[in-house]
């Protein structure tokens, strides 16, 4: 398969409302779109780097640049296969989420020629999946429950909080007891807490509140600081930031520094390295699940694919698109019965709308040979 062409479209939508948590405040989804051109038939990925460096050393204006320059120039003009991006690209230092968005867009195009769904090729047993709702820092205790209530209204059966020190037992135990005992509910504190004997004393009182999870406490490197903490608590604890490969994802567990594991494509370099992370986690009985970035339609199509594996046994960060945009790119992403459905079209299964992608788009690069 010749790859003709490769455009790094830039665009920005607007949240619905601003999500702010450790890593920052969000108030735009500037996203990087990736386009393949091989023949007639197109190729998308989204790239899922933020605005800033906040989440990640990766940030958005980084990752175009590195697109443009140093990732596209690689593959245009070349037959390559999905399979192999990973390795041509692997002589390029880092930035997994940039290199996941090119892949995408290339396992995106292979697959519309083929005729076959993003989900059967990635291995997908199931064709709805359970969605799951982040709720960001909020600046009261009363305006937390008004905003968790709409979304247990609208059916989410899964509510995850973001904490950090000073907000973080009082608002959780706020929303377990306003909401009782079926609400699935787990917290997420982006590496906020500096050391284990402080996260320790400040957590503990959350294992009285039946959690399915505490995502990534201490820092992304800190994976003894992990296992230690994980010695303190009853709450398993789940890793994000730190997992950035499936040998990461062995690692980690064969320390013991987390009993649960977010997997994120942007974050180990992509959907085929994402399944390999779900199948370490799948042979060592560890529970997995599908974290987001606040993805437009196209990234959330792939993430519904990914979360549709037998391992995703714990809801995902996939909640409908109107969580996030008032107008999504592709067609939204609808809740039904607290659930979503997985895209079962060609590739991504789903393609811009060109009124609403030309409305968005704020620059575009076209890399040919
Ligand atoms: O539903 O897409 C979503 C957002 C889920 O909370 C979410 N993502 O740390 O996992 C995270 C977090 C995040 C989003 C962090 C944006 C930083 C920026």
């Amino acid at each position: 398969m010749r790859i003709d062409r490769v455009e790094i479209r830039r665009v920005s939508l607007p949240l619905v409302t601003p999500f702010r948590s450790a890593a920052g405040v969000e108030l735009d989804r500037n996203a990087v779109l990736v386009r393949t051109v091989v023949g007639d038939v197109e190729g998308w990925g989204e790239c899922v780097a933020m605005t800033a460096p906040l989440y990640s050393s990766e940030y958005a204006d980084g990752a175009a640049h590195v697109l443009i320059h140093h990732l596209a120039p690689r593959l245009v003009g070349r037959d390559v296969h999905a399979d192999a991006v990973a390795a041509v690209l692997a002589e390029v230092k880092g930035h997994p989420m940039a290199k996941a968005a090119l892949e995408l867009a290339v396992l995106d195009s292979e697959l519309r020629i083929e005729g076959r769904s993003l989900a059967a090729r990635l291995g997908a047993t199931r064709d709805r999946v359970p969605a799951g709702v982040a709720v960001g820092l909020a600046s009261s205790i009363g305006e937390l429950l008004d905003t968790v209530h709409g979304f247990v209204e609208a059916g989410y059966p899964r509510v995850k909080l973001k904490i950090e020190p000073g907000w973080d037992v009082a608002p959780v135990r706020a929303v377990r007891e306003r909401f009782g005992p079926d609400l699935l509910l787990q917290v997420d504190a982006n590496g906020s807490y500096t050391s284990v004997a402080d996260a320790a004393a400040r957590l503990a009182p959350l294992d009285d509140l039946d959690l399915l999870l505490i995502e990534q406490p201490l820092e992304d490197d800190d994976l003894e600081g992990h296992a230690d903490l994980g010695r303190r608590l009853t709450t398993p604890l789940c890793l994000d930031e730190s997992i950035t490969s499936a040998r990461a994802t062995e690692r980690a567990i064969a320390m013991g520094a987390c009993r649960v594991v977010n997997v994120k494509a942007g974050r180990v370099g992509g959907f085929l390295e994402a399944v390999r992370v779900h199948d370490v986690c799948l042979a060592a009985g560890v529970p997995v699940w599908c974290g987001g970035m606040l993805e437009t339609g196209l990234g959330r199509a792939a993430n519904l694919a990914l979360a549709a594996l037998p391992g995703f046994t714990l809801p995902g960060d996939l909640s409908a698109s109107d969580r996030w945009f008032a107008e999504d790119i592709t067609e939204p992403f609808v809740l039904d019965g607290g659930e979503l459905a997985v895209p079962d079209g060609p590739g991504l299964g789903v393609t811009p709308r060109p009124d609403v992608l030309t409305e968005h788009t704020h620059a575009v690069e076209i890399i040919r040979p």
